[in-house]
């Protein structure tokens, strides 16, 4: 099967960004080269991670990176999206910590040499631990921190850097982190997620200043992702339910940085005590204007109305998933892209994630992923129908080049469009991959 778009899609043109996408703990290792982060720890809790792997060795890309980089090259890309690991960088006195930063500046001149756009992510949620025994995202004073480490990124690699993102999901680390507890730092407390998201927006706001001072050159923003919600039935209650879940988790992270706000009907939901520690100025700092939206979307989530909590989750059925359980719905992309288009004045926006965790067979050395490449041809056409209903999408970025470290889930899951047997390292391109390289060298 080969990947395609309908005759003349802007997704056709060479203008159209494609990438591949990564993060620094899912795949780095080398822990000992860094100082501990937040998933150290948390990995180190038993039962924490369904397998009990964790992220020192990973897909040992901080030994790799030449193979990666090759890799990556021969896919066809004009970018690569990657994240920065900040206890990697940065010493526990703030001073830079020069092999750490080393490795970067190298994996910058090995993009560059090979003409690929540099899409750095500051933070994919690995905080230092020293951070977190202060109190993480709770404490204000983390915010500019993150400016610290923003400030002296950004005068190390400057433009070389065609694109910063401040932060990935914020939703994760504040929700999944500090409310639920699924994810490091394990924190399951409502109001003590409602202070980290607005610590991590402050830290967004605050570093976005600096990045582009210090950058202007470079295409500056934030990556949310989204899971738009819809109502199990026509009910007002599960309608009303389906739009309070969108204001108090995704909607939470896209109305402050592209309107300056926090949804109101999500404010009134909150009790006093969870209500965001905003200090006066912090809007105005949080909706600092981006050169773009980074969205990364997976699936969409079906909500009813529940009494207690205002709204639940409803789980799918009868529909296709994928190994994570997820429901496969291009035409939710679609929709979740025109309806952020109507409701607020967007910049540019690029789809910095979209993908799927297949359960993989590699049979006679080869992996044939039917089923991911029928997602990526799903997706990529609602990218098209996004655009021809007027969304200013300009690129589109698979989740992910390898096989790495699912959080939870360990190894147990295979997002990559590239195989890796974790006991010998090997890479071996899948089927989508082969697809992914082919149509984007056809493009126009
Ligand atoms: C993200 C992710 C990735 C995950 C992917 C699949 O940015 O969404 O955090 O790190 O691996 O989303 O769950």
């Amino acid at each position: 099967m080969k990947l395609s778009v309908p005759d003349h899609s802007p997704l056709q043109s060479r203008d159209f960004i494609y990438g591949v996408a990564t993060s620094a703990f899912q795949i780095e290792g080398a822990s000992d080269r860094r100082l501990p982060c937040i998933w150290d720890t948390f990995c180190a809790q038993p039962g924490a991670i369904s397998d009990g792997t964790d992220g020192h060795i990973a897909c040992d890309h901080y030994h790799r990176w030449e193979q990666d980089l090759e890799l990556i090259a021969s896919l066809n890309v004009d970018a690569y999206r990657f994240s920065v690991s900040w206890p990697r960088v940065m010493k526990e006195d703030g001073s830079p910590n020069r092999s750490g930063l080393d490795f970067y500046l190298q994996l910058l001149d090995g993009l560059a040499a090979r003409n690929i756009k540099a899409f750095l992510t500051l933070y994919h949620w690995d905080l230092p631990q020293y951070l977190q025994d202060r109190g993480g995202w709770l404490k204000r004073e983390t915010a500019f921190k993150f400016r610290d480490y923003a400030d002296m990124i950004s005068r190390a690699f400057g433009d070389r850097v065609y694109s910063y993102a401040t932060l990935n999901e914020p939703f994760c680390s504040a929700y999944l982190g500090y409310e639920k507890g699924f994810h490091a730092p394990g924190i399951s407390d409502l109001a003590s997620g409602r202070s980290a998201a607005h610590h991590l927006l402050l830290a967004h706001g605050l570093a976005l200043e600096v990045l582009n001072q210090n950058s202007p050159g470079s295409f500056n923003g934030l990556v949310l992702n989204m899971s738009p919600t819809y109502p199990l039935s026509a009910s007002a209650e599960d309608r009303h339910a389906a739009v309070l879940a969108n204001d108090m988790l995704f909607n939470w992270y896209a109305q402050p940085v592209l309107a300056g706000t926090y949804p109101a009907a999500a404010l009134a939901h909150l009790p006093a005590q969870a209500q965001p520690p905003i200090a006066p100025g912090d809007m105005e700092i949080i909706a600092r204007p981006m050169d773009y939206l980074g969205l990364n979307y997976y699936t969409r989530s079906v909500y009813r109305a529940d009494p207690d909590r205002g709204f639940t989750e409803s789980p799918p059925t009868g529909v296709p998933l994928t190994d994570m359980g997820w429901e496969i719905c291009p035409q939710a992309l679609t929709d979740l892209l025109v309806d952020l288009n109507d409701r607020y004045v967007l910049p540019p926006v690029f789809i910095t994630e979209n993908g799927a965790a297949m359960l993989d067979r590699k049979i006679n050395n080869r992996i044939n992923d039917i089923d991911r490449l029928h997602y990526y041809q799903g997706h990529l056409h609602a990218v098209h129908d996004a655009i021809l209903q007027g969304v200013d999408i300009r690129g589109y970025f698979a989740w992910s080049l390898l096989d790495n470290f699912e959080w939870t889930l360990g190894h147990e899951k295979r997002f990559g469009i590239t195989y890796v047997d974790y006991t010998t390292q090997e890479r071996t391109l899948k089927a989508s991959g082969h697809a992914f390289a082919e149509f984007i060298n056809k493009r126009i």
